[in-house]
Formats: structure tokens, C-alpha cells, sequence
């Protein structure tokens, strides 16, 4: 299909694709496929004024009638879902397999958001006072501020936008900069969607913003944007964090992973070798929960190195739309820059490093292709605790669990991590308080590829945020304890006398 007809199925106009100021390019081979419009920060003001005013209309839509229109999104996904897909295909680099798995994924969140949105429950609490009762109800918080990053261009939107509409929140969405044509085309979607639910929704619920850093700094500075929920590198939620505290708000962060899986010796290494070659090489090692140390018990180095290694030779590499290519391009050849220079430290430390290189010939001209690189590290150096945002997997020994476990957790990111083994007694003690640090932890699982059931994060410099399943939506309303007193009597709590 040509750029041209696949931007046409998806309602993208001229106006979209021509005469902006942000050139929009391909990693498949470089080629400039858009040129968008952008935003600045003088323009946050008016977004954040109509997703004010929008506020004040949803919040008083019953929240089942806000699950209806997420339920047609979900309607509207499912029946764009190639071409969106294809889409993040072009634009991200992702093999097909991966497009068509991201746009699922925005259409799973939509549906659990519909059950969501009956479901919205607060608990009721025994009050310690004759005739009253005391209840907790959960309200619309207010514009809740996406920030997003290229390697997830829709899904990551759609986790939080889903919840943000059922909970009552309007949206506004500022994309990475490298991918603002698949939020133009999600934007499209979602008004299909709008058109059909009808008047219930106000102008401006939804809302997009391109543009660079300094309009996501705008939206983390607005106190009139209670909610910023902010997916990509520590050092981004690092600029934007205190700029949120400091006037109060709500900074939902989803930051850097440095995810880690522990083979152990009885682990089913067939299961293992897939999982591995899945999450470390998958969206070509572009995934915050991309697996990138490997921390294995000695008795299985050797034989397991030696599988990895055949299996990583032969991976099929190049254009993400031909069948049968588990490896696409990285986002740009400053990508492929960053992780020759990670290879370049790991072996000054003393690394044996296997693939790794920038490939050129049998790929599409101009593309950001590299062959994923295993290394064989002495020791966990400075170079291993940081994130590469590339297919480079550290390889490290140990002896005993203990070890392991203290290995695994000396790193400054938690977000998702996983044990092989067939031992009980080893997976729940990586499962137990003391075993992984991180937000997600996994038995025979590699770290990538959560469904959205569950509530998805991390801690330490992962930036302490959950998105998705799970009770995640709480973080996009507030919360408001209730004491109500039916009785004839002005009893106070903690039995304090105050008699006037
Ligand atoms: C991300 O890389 O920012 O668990 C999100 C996963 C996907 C989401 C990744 N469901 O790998």
C-alpha cells in the first residue's frame, strides 16, 4: 500500500501531511513521509481552556454513558486496526506482528474501561459514631495532561485516555515528536467515535498537542491540568516532575526500565531461549520493558550462551513489513549512535560483545537497521546500570539466589523483571518483599508484553506511576471521604468533649 492511500484510509488530509514545520521520517528507510503542524507552549493556555470547560460538562455525564464512548472507540479501533497498524508500522518501525499488537492492546484498554465505568466503586467504612455512616466516592479530577513516547505512539495514549474518560477527565495528548502522524490518525479514530456518541460530548474533550519539550514543560507548569501522565526517559520525567510538584499536581511517570531476567538451574531453557530472544530483541530492544541483563547461574551459562548466540546469528533483520522479519529498524541513526557507544564502554569494561553492528546491506537504504548485540560482561559496570534504548543484552554469572537477587535489584530502575526456574522455593522468593525491587515480576515469563489487566509501572527511577488494569484508574479521579450524620446528636470523634 502507498504512504498515500494508507494516509487516506485513515482520514489523514493534505492539510495534515504537508506544509508543517515538523518533518516526519520512516526508520524503515529515512524517507520524509509527512510534514506536520506543531503547537508551542503559546497555545497551552486555549487547550487548557477548553478542556476546562469540556471538564465541566463531563464530569456530569452519568460515568456508564462515558463508557459508551469508549466503547465505540473501541468499535472504531477494531475496524481501523490494520491500517492504524500499519501506520505505526511506517512510522515506528514495528514489525506488522507488533503494529497489529499495539493497536490490540488500545482495544483491550477500551473495553476493560467500559466495564470500568460501572464500576467505579468507593468503600464504605464503619463509623465509629451512632447514627452516621462514612463513605468514600471517587470524582472527575479535571484535564489529565498524555505525554507519550515513539516507541508505543497509540497504546500508551489509549491506556491513559480510556481511564481518563470513564473517570471524567477531558485529554489533552502531546506525542512524541518523532511520531505525531499516528496520534493525528488515533485523533481521527477517536472522532469517528465522538461523532457517532453524540452530543453528551463536549468540544474539546479530546485534544492534541505536537510539538517539543517545551509544550510538555507548558502542560506539567498548568495548575489548571490536575493529572500529568508521562511516559518515556527518566532524564524527560526528571525535567518535568518537580515542575508538576511544584504547583501540586498529580504526576502519573512511567520512565526507564532496566529489566533483568534470572536463569536459574532448573530452568526449561527451551522456554527460556524464547522468551529471551522475544524481550530483548522484540520492537528491536525499543521497549521500556525490554529485557537487558541476563543474569544466569553458572552450571547454565555455557549452554544457554551457546543457544543465544545461534539464535541471534540467524535472526531475520530488515524491512518490518515483510513476512517472516522479527527484527525492524531503531527509530534513528542516533539511536544506532548511542548503542555503538554503549558496546564501545562495555567492552572497555572488560565485555565480549557479539553482534551488535549497523547493517546496510540487505535493508531498505536509509534506514536505522543493527544487528542485536549479546555481551558477556565481567561485572555489572556504570554502562550495564544504565538504559540503552537498543537490542543489547548484558549477559552476567552468579552463584547462589542471594547473589542473584542483590545483582538484579543494583540498578537505579524497577519496572519489570522475571525469574526462570522450576524451583517453588525460588520463584517466590524472588516474588517475596525481599526478591525483585521492581513493579512487575514474572515466573517463566519474560519482562515485556504485560497485558493490560494488570497494573503496569515501576519504582525507583522508574518514576513510581500505574497505568493501565488493575485499580490504576484511581489515579485519574479524586477521592472524597464522606462522614453523614442522620442521628439527633452531635457526637465527635476520638470521644472529645466540646459543650457549648
Ligand atoms: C512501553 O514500552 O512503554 O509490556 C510500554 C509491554 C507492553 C507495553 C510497553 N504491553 O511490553
Amino acid at each position: 500500500m502507498t504512504d498515500a492511500s494508507l494516509f487516506e484510509s485513515l482520514d489523514l488530509t493534505a492539510e495534515d501531511n504537508a506544509g508543517g514545520d515538523l518533518p516526519v521520517r520512516s526508520p524503515i528507510d529515512g524517507a520524509t513521509i509527512a510534514q506536520v503542524r506543531q503547537a508551542n507552549a503559546a497555545d497551552v493556555p486555549a487547550m487548557v481552556a477548553r478542556a476546562q470547560a469540556a471538564f465541566a460538562a463531563w464530569r456530569e455525564v452519568p460515568a456508564p454513558r462515558r463508557g459508551e464512548l469508549v466503547r465505540l472507540l473501541a468499535e472504531e479501533l477494531r475496524a481501523a486496526k490494520p491500517a492504524l497498524a500499519a501506520l505505526v508500522t511506517r512510522e515506528a518501525g514495528k514489525i506488522t506482528a507488533e503494529g497489529l499488537g499495539e493497536v490490540q492492546e488500545m482495544i483491550d484498554i477500551c473495553d476493560f474501561a467500559v466495564g470500568l465505568s460501572r464500576q467505579l466503586h468507593g468503600l464504605t467504612i464503619a463509623s465509629e459514631r451512632p447514627g452516621h455512616r462514612m463513605a468514600e466516592t471517587w470524582h472527575p479530577m479535571g484535564p489529565c495532561a498524555v505525554i507519550t513516547a515513539f516507541n508505543f505512539p497509540v497504546a500508551v495514549w489509549s491506556w491513559n485516555a480510556a481511564l481518563a474518560l470513564v473517570c471524567g477527565d477531558p485529554v489533552i495528548w502531546k506525542p512524541s515528536e518523532k511520531t505525531p502522524l499516528t496520534a493525528l490518525a488515533t485523533m481521527r479514530i477517536a472522532q469517528r467515535a465522538l461523532r457517532r456518541f453524540g452530543a453528551d460530548a463536549p468540544e474539546g474533550l479530546l485534544q492534541l498537542a505536537v510539538g517539543g519539550a517545551g509544550l510538555g514543560q507548558a502542560l506539567a507548569a498548568s495548575p489548571a491540568v490536575p493529572i500529568v501522565s508521562a511516559t518515556g526517559s527518566t532524564r524527560m520525567g526528571r525535567a518535568l516532575a518537580p515542575v508538576v510538584a511544584a504547583r501540586f499536581g498529580r504526576a502519573i511517570l512511567e520512565l526507564g526500565g532496566n529489566n533483568a531476567m534470572i536463569v536459574a538451574p532448573s530452568a526449561d531453557l527451551d522456554l527460556a531461549v524464547r522468551a529471551i530472544v522475544f524481550s530483548a530483541v522484540g520492537t528491536a530492544g525499543q521497549r521500556c520493558t525490554t529485557l537487558r541483563r541476563l543474569i544466569v547461574h553458572r552450571s547454565v551459562r555455557e549452554p544457554l550462551l551457546q543457544r543465544l548466540r545461534a539464535v541471534y546469528a540467524g535472526l531475520p533483520l530488515g524491512d518490518p513489513r515483510a513476512p517472516g522479519t522479527l527484527v525492524g529498524p531503531l527509530i534513528d541513526a542516533d539511536a544506532v549512535a548511542r548503542m555503538q557507544a554503549a558496546l564501545a564502554r562495555a567492552q572497555a569494561d572488560g565485555g565480549v560483545v557479539h553482534g551488535g553492528q549497523a547493517v546496510t546491506q540487505g535493508v531498505p537504504a536509509g534506514g536505522a537497521y543493527v544487528r542485536p548485540a549479546l555481551v558477556e560482561m565481567p561485572a555489572q559496570t556504570a554502562v550495564v546500570r544504565e538504559e540503552t534504548f537498543a537490542p543489547l543484552l548484558y549477559v552476567m554469572a552468579y552463584d547462589t539466589l542471594a547473589e542473584a537477587i542483590a545483582l538484579h535489584n543494583d540498578v537505579p530502575q524497577g519496572l519489570a523483571s522475571c525469574i526462570f526456574t522450576l524451583d517453588l522455593r525460588e520463584a517466590e522468593t524472588f516474588l517475596a518483599a525481599a526478591g525483585s525491587d521492581c513493579g512487575i515480576a514474572n515466573v517463566n515469563i519474560g519482562p515485556s508484553g504485560a497485558e493490560i489487566g494488570g497494573a503496569f509501572g515501576g519504582e525507583k527511577e522508574t518514576g513510581g506511576g500505574r497505568e493501565s488494569g488493575s485499580d490504576a484508574w484511581k489515579g485519574y479521579m479524586r477521592r472524597q471521604t464522606s462522614t453523614v450524620n442522620y442521628s439527633t446528636r452531635l457526637p465527635l470523634a476520638q470521644g472529645v468533649r466540646f459543650d457549648v
